[in-house]
């Protein structure tokens, strides 16, 4: 317990990731902890929910927990793993959830990032999403996720490459709203949330969840759809994944 901390205050909830040890990354237990806050902040009647790390350090999260991935020869994001839970919390949540980014941003906690709705960070960040690093095959919602938010050559250098992208350029390409220094973002990430708090929460809430629907309407044939899950399936069933996650655990570079 005590991976997350929590405060609600002026209407406004805040999860901190408390999880330094390992790089805040995303685990059963914290995401847990994670969405406890959510529900316990909607029954507040929450009009805005910050999610921000408690240590402000080098590292907002390292992503999903690798060491909570199946090994080999099983969908490693299926519906309900936790992260994916968490994601359709914070798209579904009725107010806005805004991502205060300080230090770098991995792998699934970008997906992260990406489903809250407003996300400001300091000049040090930065985001890299990794699948391919691990010779995971992203998901389907994840990958629709980051076409919906972001040109497509961008979302191809960023899964292509798994390079980070710097702050300056993550504002550039429209990953962030806005790029604060260190010693602003805790004011322009609050300052925007007690506006927020100050318009119609109704409105904004049915703008929110009607923008979710709009940009989650992307019908495909079952055929497709089967298709599709093939080609993942090829690959989490393949040598690339099984390798990527044993290098991973063995801090190792992996052989592809
Ligand atoms: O060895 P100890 O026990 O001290 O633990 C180390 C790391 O193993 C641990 N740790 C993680 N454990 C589980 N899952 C993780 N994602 C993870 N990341 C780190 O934290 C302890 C400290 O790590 P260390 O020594 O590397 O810290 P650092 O400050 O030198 O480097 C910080 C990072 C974040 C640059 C480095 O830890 C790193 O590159 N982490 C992996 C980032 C990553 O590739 N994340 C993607 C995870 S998979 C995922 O999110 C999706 C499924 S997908 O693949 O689709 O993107």
């Amino acid at each position: 317990m005590g991976f997350v901390k929590i405060t609600f205050e002026d209407s406004v909830g805040t999860i901190a990731f408390d999880r330094d040890a390992k790089r805040n990354a995303l685990s059963a237990g914290l995401i847990a902890e994670a969405m406890a806050a959510l529900e316990e902040f909607q029954a507040k009647g929450a009009r805005a929910v910050v999610l921000r790390s408690a240590t402000s350090g080098k590292v907002w999260s390292a992503g999903h927990d690798v060491g909570e991935l199946p090994h080999a020869d099983v969908d490693p994001l299926p519906y309900n793993d936790p992260l994916e839970q968490l994601l359709r919390a914070v798209k579904a949540f009725p107010a806005p959830v805004i991502a205060m980014v300080h230090g770098s941003v991995w792998g699934g906690a970008c997906d992260l990032v990406l489903s809250c709705d407003l996300v400001y960070c300091e000049p040090t960040a930065t985001f890299a999403v990794t699948p391919v690093t691990l010779g995971l095959p992203y998901s389907m919602s994840g990958l629709l996720n980051f076409m919906s938010r972001l040109p497509l050559n961008i979302v191809k250098e960023m899964f292509f490459s798994a390079e980070p992208i710097p702050a300056e350029r993550a504002e550039l390409v429209g990953l962030v709203n806005r790029v604060v220094p260190s010693a602003e973002l805790e004011e322009a990430v609050y300052g925007m949330a007690r506006t927020v708090t100050t318009r119609s929460g109704a409105a904004i809430a049915s703008a929110k969840e009607t923008l979710r629907v709009l940009s989650e309407s992307t019908p495909i044939a079952p055929t497709t759809f089967e298709y599709l899950h093939n080609l993942r399936r090829e690959v989490y069933c393949g040598p690339d994944y099984r390798e990527g996650v044993a290098a991973f655990l063995e801090k190792r570079t992996p052989r592809f």
